[in-house]
C-alpha cells in the first residue's frame, strides 16, 4: 500500500527523534536547563568539540529571559558581556546616559542564544525535566530524566539515564540539581557548610561578579552556573541584567572543559 503524506510525516518525525535521543544517550556534557548561563556554556562546548546536551523542562528554552524587566521585554547587559551577544549575532544599544551598558530585546536574546546553541551542535531536548542524578564512584555521572507532562502530572512512569562526564546545573533560582545531590545523595558539596547557602536579597553589582566567581564543581561531576551557583554559595539577585548568565556560561564552559582534559 503506498504511504500516504500523513504516514510519512509521522514515521519522520519517529525515526528522526528516536535516532537524536539515541545518539545522546552517552554525551560529555549535559547542561540541565536552557536558560541564558546553559545556553552559552551548551555552544560554547558544542563548538569545541564535546558532544554536548540540553535537557529543558519548558517547552521553550530561554528561562527567565523572555519576560524581560516585569514583563517588559527588554533586558540590560554590561560592557564585559558585550562580545558573547556579539558572538551571537544579538543586537544591542548602548543607553545614552550609562556608557558601559547595553540594551536589548529579550525575544531577541531568548532565540538568539537558542538558536547559537544549536547551529553549534549542541542538542536541546524541551519539555523533558531531570528529576533526578546518577552516582558512580562518588561522582556524578548521569542524569534521570523523564517528560514534564509525566512529572507535572505525577504519573508513575520511570524514567531513562543518560550517561555524562559531566553536568551543569544551570536551573536557575531553585539550583535543582545540586538541590537533589545534596538531599538525596546525602553528600556534602563545596561550599563553606557543605550544603546549599541560600540566594540573598538584591544587590545588583554585587551579584553579577558573584554570579560569575559563584561558577565552579560543586561535587565531583557536577557544576552551577547563573542563578544556581548564587543560590549554592549565596550570591545577590541582580534583576534584569544578564552580563553576569552570559559570562557564567562561557566560565562554566571553561572550567568543565579543563576537568575534561584531565
Ligand atoms: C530541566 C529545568 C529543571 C529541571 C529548571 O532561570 P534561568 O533563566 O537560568 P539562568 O541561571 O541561566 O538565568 C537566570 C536568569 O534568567 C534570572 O532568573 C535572573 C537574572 N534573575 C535575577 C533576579 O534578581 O531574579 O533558566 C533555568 C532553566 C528554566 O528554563 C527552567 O525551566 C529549567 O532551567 N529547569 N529543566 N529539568 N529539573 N529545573
Amino acid at each position: 500500500m503506498a504511504k500516504s503524506l500523513e504516514n510519512i510525516v509521522s514515521a519522520a518525525i519517529v525515526s528522526s527523534f528516536y535516532q537524536k535521543l539515541l545518539d545522546n544517550l552517552v554525551v560529555d556534557v549535559a547542561v540541565v536547563g536552557g536558560g541564558p548561563s546553559g545556553l552559552v556554556a551548551a555552544k560554547t562546548l558544542a563548538e569545541r568539540g564535546y558532544k554536548t546536551v540540553v535537557f529543558e523542562r519548558k517547552l521553550a528554552p530561554g528561562g527567565g529571559v523572555w519576560g524581560g524587566g516585569a514583563l517588559f521585554n527588554e533586558v540590560v547587559v554590561q560592557s564585559e558581556a558585550k562580545s558573547i551577544l556579539d558572538e551571537f549575532g544579538i543586537n544591542s544599544t548602548e543607553i545614552a546616559d550609562a556608557p558601559g551598558y547595553f540594551s536589548l530585546d529579550s525575544v531577541e536574546l531568548a532565540s538568539g542564544l537558542i538558536f547559537g546553541a544549536l547551529k553549534a551542535g549542541a542538542k536541546i531536548f524541551n519539555n523533558v525535566s531531570v528529576e533526578d542524578v546518577a552516582f558512580k564512584d562518588d561522582r556524578i555521572n548521569g542524569l534521570v530524566i523523564n517528560w514534564t507532562p509525566v512529572t507535572r502530572l505525577q504519573m508513575h512512569v520511570d524514567p531513562l539515564v543518560v550517561i555524562t562526564n559531566a553536568v551543569l546545573d544551570g536551573t536557575g533560582h531553585p539550583c535543582e540539581v545540586l538541590n537533589l545531590v545534596q538531599r538525596k545523595a546525602r553528600v556534602k558539596l563545596d561550599t563553606p557548610t557543605g550544603e546549599i547557602l541560600g540566594e540573598r536579597p538584591m544587590q545588583a553589582a554585587t551579584g553579577e561578579i558573584t554570579t560569575v566567581e559563584n561558577t565552579r564543581e560543586y561535587y565531583p561531576g557536577i557544576f552551577a552556573s547563573g542563578m544556581s551557583a548564587n543560590n549554592v554559595m549565596g550570591g545577590y539577585r541582580m534583576g534584569p541584567i544578564f552580563g553576569g548568565m552570559l559570562l557564567s556560561g562561557k566560565r562554566a564552559a571553561d572550567l568543565i572543559e579543563k576537568s575534561l582534559k584531565k
